[in-house]
């Protein structure tokens, strides 16, 4: 007897294909009629496999009766209800841990590329400007600070690549880590004060939406960049453009947005500024080990055994 799954959008091809060998795989996003699937079917999904953006929907989770679980995607699951589908009986997964270098490698390549410049050298050798004139000098790394917003998993890793990097390490999170060599600030204004580089790392979450504010990003200042490797919500973005635009605010290196994939015209334009449209875990090594981490958990389930990597 075959399980029924519901799929919410396209995955990596390696995971779907493991997901069709295994179960009844039925894909929302290319229905005509998304309610007629869901009428027609409903009954009989018992997990759904989605990914951190696109999560679960509450009006598509409420016309599955018998749905036992979410395979996530992603670590991050705030596309999900967990109090919602938990209050359903309903476990969720995620992929931590499998990503943590690749987001770490993402969040150093775009430090680097902020204040050594390198899109905008890059180009100016394409455009035969080095013909005529030399680049000219930029910022370093090594001896800058950086304070990290959320010293978890991932922050643990660009914290260690930062100490290659010869740079001073500071972090905020909503408690001190006894165990880390690092400088703890419990206010998240004091510590963009005194760090040359933010980076933004913690969950979105209903309690981090907006932590970085305005008076945040005013207080890492005209010297100060914003590296933002989390989500779009964490930020003011509203302000970043407008403090980046007037000088204000010194830079950013930004891999997610409020919006995605739309990214605020404003800093199209901005040579202050590393663009990347949410590439932290994109390798082919890395999204490989998320999807089987997902299918994984979900034969787990459905074998009755604990899942690999729980959410709740
Ligand atoms: P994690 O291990 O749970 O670490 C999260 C950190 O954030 C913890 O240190 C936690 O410290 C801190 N934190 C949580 N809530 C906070 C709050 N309200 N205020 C201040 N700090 C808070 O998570 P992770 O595995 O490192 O992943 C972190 C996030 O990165 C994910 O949730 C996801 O959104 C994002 N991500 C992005 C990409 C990408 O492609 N750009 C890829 C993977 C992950 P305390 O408990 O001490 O507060
Ligand atoms: C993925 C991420 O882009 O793991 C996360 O939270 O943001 C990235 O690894 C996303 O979750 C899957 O689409």
């Amino acid at each position: 007897m075959s399980v029924d799954i519901l799929m919410i959008g396209p995955m990596l091809r390696s995971t779907m294909e493991a997901l069709d060998t295994a179960y009844e795989v039925h894909r929302y996003w290319l229905a005509d009629d998304k309610q007629a699937l869901l009428t027609e079917v409903g009954h009989r999904i018992k997990a759904i496999a989605t990914d951190g953006h696109r999560g679960a929907p509450p009006h598509v989770v409420e016309q599955l009766p018998n749905l036992e679980m979410i395979g996530c995607f992603g670590v991050g699951y705030d596309g999900i209800d967990i109090p919602f589908v938990t209050g359903r009986g309903i476990k969720v997964s995620n992929t931590p841990n499998v990503l943590n270098d690749a987001v770490a490698e993402l969040t150093l390549a775009m430090m680097l590329g902020l204040c050594r410049r390198i899109p905008q050298s890059d180009r100016y050798v394409r455009e035969g400007k080095w013909l005529t004139k030399g680049f000219g000098l930029t910022n370093e790394l090594t001896g800058a600070t950086v304070g990290i917003l959320g010293l978890g998993r991932i922050g643990k890793e660009i914290a260690l690549r930062c100490e290659v990097f010869k740079m001073s390490i500071a972090y905020h999170g909503r408690r001190e880590q006894p165990d880390q060599p690092y400088r703890y600030y419990s206010d998240l204004a004091e510590m963009a004060r005194d760090v040359d580089y933010l980076v933004v790392i913690a969950p979105g979450s209903p309690e981090t939406r907006g932590i970085v504010s305005r008076e945040v990003l005013e207080a890492l200042g005209p010297q100060g960049a914003l590296v933002n490797v989390a989500r779009g919500s964490l930020v003011d973005e509203i302000a970043l453009v407008e403090l980046l635009a007037s000088g204000k605010l010194g830079g950013a290196a930004l891999d997610v947005f409020a919006d995605e994939p739309r990214v605020p015209q404003a800093l199209l334009a901005m040579e202050n500024v590393v663009l990347s449209p949410h590439q932290g875990s994109a390798t082919h090594k890395t999204r490989k080990a998320m999807g089987d981490l997902v299918v994984d958990n979900i034969a787990a389930h459905f074998a009755g055994k604990p899942l690999l990597t729980p959410v709740n």
